[in-house]
């Protein structure tokens, strides 16, 4: 008999209790549910050397998103969720060698993501032979040998696929693109490919970088900050401090959502008294109720007013000087806005006149004005369009390249813009590949790889044989559920490279690995000492990070390792002047050709050695340099379109709650949404409900629609009523995967539309 695991209670929807949702996060609760579950499973020494580590400039990097950190670092640098990644990480709960006799895979396939998680640390590597249902401990050597000889194998390098998720370091990604490129293949899908792409192609296209233009310190400077799309309380907490600071400064907030969110209401810092005993600090001053995919009609309203503001006292409200030197389409957009239907952007939008005047009239007052973003932006049809119109509102009022002021995509894994920067991407650009090939003497491929949906799409099509995953889940965390584990499952190999059990190890190709790897909080000890990594944050700061605690087993690698050695495995016909064994040994060799390679990086050990590391170069930010072909930034003219909705559907966001990093589930609970012990939750507005014929807490299926008219269906949801925009719904990111179809994308970054899925829903049969 198998044996299920004592330590997991899975939860029982039965029990999903739906309180009042918060109006305010953090304070004291925050301080108790980040060191409770902390002391409670690691002990009081493990907790002290990691939590006091936490984003310290000796210590390590906080995983649980790409914040950056100030200055002025506090004894406290971390939120509950970073104290919770933490101890899921180093928490020395360990799968036991019996545990792969025990559970065949196709059990394993039926566990949920929270029990996979919860069986602790990956120990030691296992393979799954052809034709097996079970995986069993192999040693390194083995598992080495299994995958570079399979590599070896294929016809076309191509017939690889090697994905990173985003909490790899940068010089374990530079390690992995080179090994990918030197073994032929551009084939590097990333998890910023659901993620933040629709931001690069945006600001890419338009400033010519696709990256924040502003540093921590200038949200203190700002007049004003605009944050769209973004719940900042649970997935960027230390934010909320930033936020704080600014108010404090005199500062205002609009927040756009169609979530009253608790942290984009009022912030009870815990480190400061009227923290503790006062209301806190209300953080935003106002909140306009957004229909989901709506911002593009939002943005082009306020673009619109703006102009309209100018026309009425020529010469005092756009910066002219700013758009005369450094922009170009300025009248282009004026001429498409002036076309612009006020009736359709309030359908699109939900909201009144009104408060788009308000909107704009903050705007316009503001010298200095942020605009922050993340996933309620980027994953929609019209994410990418969405950016440029943020960038086409900021540029009108030269808000780039000034102090407090600028465009902020808060990216979301910790090192996710580090692993680009370090050219993990199916489609670098030549000058990197160039001097890639230079610095280790090959001649790169050139013909753009595969991102992370057409990977899923060559899987299925028979065209990708092998998969190899650093880090991340991505048979979890992608669109179309049950066509990413078919695809997945019709390959000849795959590979895992796992701190923690997943989704994506339980659905294998035909044969199957999984090496267990070292995680952040840990030492990293080589033949020349104890090494560090280094990541890059959300506002292109870089800094060294250095584990604090003794790995968790004995037999884990390092990801530098297992890259280097999988790379002796596989390279041995192919000429490179990489050193590979040497890169094991002493990271700083890697960090050379960084240095070489990656531009900005130059001098690497030394920069990255200096207290609180470096900041790359960013000509927007810096100089108000725009690295675009014309060397203007670009004021763009978008098509609006919006999301339509078929009488009797709704618009369903897919998100995270309070209690998981993406696929990663740490408990049941919701707390600032009012949500206990369940996740299988839809929220409704009341009037929807109503409307819909259907009543508060009565469970539904959630059924997909789509042209194609696939069976894309949840079953059982409670329905939950709640503050949400009319006509629009929310569940939970992975559950919701299975309702969006892999060719629903956003156009141009091929982002899976997790924010816009058109839902029908139906009561569930008894
Ligand atoms: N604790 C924790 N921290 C995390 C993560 C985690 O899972 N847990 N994940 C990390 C990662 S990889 C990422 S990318 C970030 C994600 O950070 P977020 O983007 O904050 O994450 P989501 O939960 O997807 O929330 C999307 C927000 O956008 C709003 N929204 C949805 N659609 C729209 C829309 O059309 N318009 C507007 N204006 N708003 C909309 C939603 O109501 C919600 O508030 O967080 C990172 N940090
Ligand atoms: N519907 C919907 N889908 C979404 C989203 C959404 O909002 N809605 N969000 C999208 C976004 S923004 C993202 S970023 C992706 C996330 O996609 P991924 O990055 O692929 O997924 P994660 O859940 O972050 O990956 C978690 C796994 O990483 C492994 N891991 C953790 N730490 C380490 C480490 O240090 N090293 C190694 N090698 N492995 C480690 C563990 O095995 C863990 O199970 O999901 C996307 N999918
Ligand atoms: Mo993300």
């Amino acid at each position: 008999m198998p044996r299920k695991n004592p330590r997991v209670e899975e939860a029982d929807e039965n029990n999903l209790e739906v309180g009042k949702p918060k109006d305010w996060a953090a304070g004291f609760p925050g301080v108790y549910h980040s060191m409770k579950p902390a002391i409670e499973k690691m002990g009081l020494d493990r907790s002290r050397k990691t939590l006091l580590a936490l984003n310290q400039k000796d210590g390590f990097d906080c995983m649980s998103c790409a914040w950056p950190d100030p200055g002025h670092r506090k004894a406290f640098e971390f939120c509950e969720n970073g104290a919770k990644a933490v101890t899921w990480e180093a928490t020395p709960v360990l799968v036991p060698s019996e545990f792969w006799a025990e559970h065949p895979v196709s059990e394993l396939r039926g566990m949920s993501e929270y029990w996979l998680g919860m069986q602790g640390r990956l120990t030691e590597p296992v393979y799954k032979p052809a034709g097996e249902d079970h995986y069993r401990p192999v040693s390194w050597d083995e598992a080495f040998s299994i995958l570079g000889g399979k590599l070896k194998s294929l016809a076309s390098p191509d017939e690889a696929a090697f994905y990173t998720s985003g909490r790899t370091s940068n010089e374990a990604a530079f390690l992995y693109q080179l090994f990918a490129r030197a073994y032929g293949t551009n084939n590097l899908p990333d998890c910023s490919n659901m993620c933040h792409e629709s931001s690069g192609w945006g600001m890419g296209q338009t400033i010519g970088i696709g990256k924040a233009t502003i540093s921590y310190d200038d949200f203190a400077q700002a007049d004003l900050i605009i944050i769209m799309g973004q719940n900042p309380g649970t997935n960027h907490p230390r934010m909320l401090t930033a936020l704080e600071e600014a108010k404090e400064a005199g500062g205002r907030i609009v927040a756009v959502n169609p979530l009253p969110e608790a942290g984009l209401r009022r912030y009870k810092n815990p480190q400061k008294v009227k923290g503790i005993v006062g209301h806190g600090t209300q953080i935003a001053d106002q909140f306009l109720q957004i229909r989901l995919g709506g911002d593009m009609a939002l943005l082009q309203a306020v673009s619109k007013r703006v102009l309209d503001a100018e026309a009425r006292n020529p010469g005092s409200v756009l910066d002219h000087r700013f758009l005369q030197e450094h922009c170009q389409g300025l009248e282009e957009l004026k001429e498409h806005l002036a076309e612009l239907d006020e009736a359709a952007v309030l359908a699109a939008t939900g909201l009144r006149s009104q408060e788009i005047d308000e909107l704009a009239a903050r705007y316009l007052r503001a010298e200095k004005v942020i605009i922050t973003w993340a996933m309620g932006i980027t994953q929609h049809k019209k994410g990418v369009a969405t950016i440029k119109e943020i960038i086409n509102l900021l540029l009108l009022r030269g808000n780039i390249g000034k102090p407090g002021a600028g465009a902020s995509p808060i990216r979301g894994h910790s090192n996710v813009q580090g692993d680009r920067t370090m050219g993990i991407w199916e489609q670098m650009p030549p000058a990197f590949l160039d001097a890639l090939g230079k610095e280790f003497n090959f001649e790169p491929p050139r013909e753009h790889g595969a991102d992370a949906v057409e990977t899923i799409r060559r899987m299925r099509d028979g065209d990708i044989k092998v998969f190899v995953g650093l880090g991340g889940n991505l048979v979890g965390a992608i669109s179309d559920s049950r066509a990413a584990e078919a695809a997945m499952a019709n390959t000849e190999m795959s590979v895992q490279i796992s701190t923690k059990l997943n989704r994506s190890h339980t659905v294998t190709g035909e044969e199957a690995l999984i090496l267990p790897t070292m995680g952040r909080t840990e030492i990293d000890l080589q033949a020349s000492g104890p090494q560090f990594v280094s990541v890059e944050d959300t506002v292109c700061a870089v800094h060294a990070s250095h584990g604090t605690v003794k790995p968790v087993a004995p037999n884990l690698l390092s990801e530098v390792a297992i890259i280097s050695r999988l790379a002796r495995a596989t390279l041995d016909g192919k000429k490179t002047d990489a050193d590979w064994a040497g890169f094991e040994r002493n990271y700083d060799l890697i960090r050379d050709h960084i240095s070489h390679v990656v531009a900005g990086c130059e001098d690497y050990n030394r920069k990255i050695r200096q207290e609180g590391g470096f900041v790359l170069p960013n000509g927007p930010r810096d100089s108000r340099t725009f690295p675009t072909p014309t060397g203007k930034a670009m004021l763009t003219v978008n098509h609006l379109e919006h999301v339509q909705r078929p009488a009797g559907t709704l618009i369903l966001q897919s998100m995270r709650s309070h209690d998981q990093f993406n696929t990663t589930i740490y408990g049941h609970d919701d707390r600032y949404r009012g949500i206990k012990k369940g996740r299988e939750v839809v929220f409704v507005s009341p009037e929807d409900i109503a409307e819909l014929g259907l009543s508060d807490g009565q469970h539904v299926d959630i059924h997909g629609v789509y042209e194609d008219n696939a069976e894309r269906v949840l079953r059982k949801f409670r329905v939950v009523s709640y503050p949400t925009a009319r006509g629009c719904a929310a569940a939970y990111y992975p559950e919701a995967n299975v309702l969006v179809p892999l060719e629903s994308v956003a156009e141009g970054s091929n982002t899976p539309v997790s924010k816009a899925v058109i839902v029908r829903l139906e009561p569930s049969a008894a």
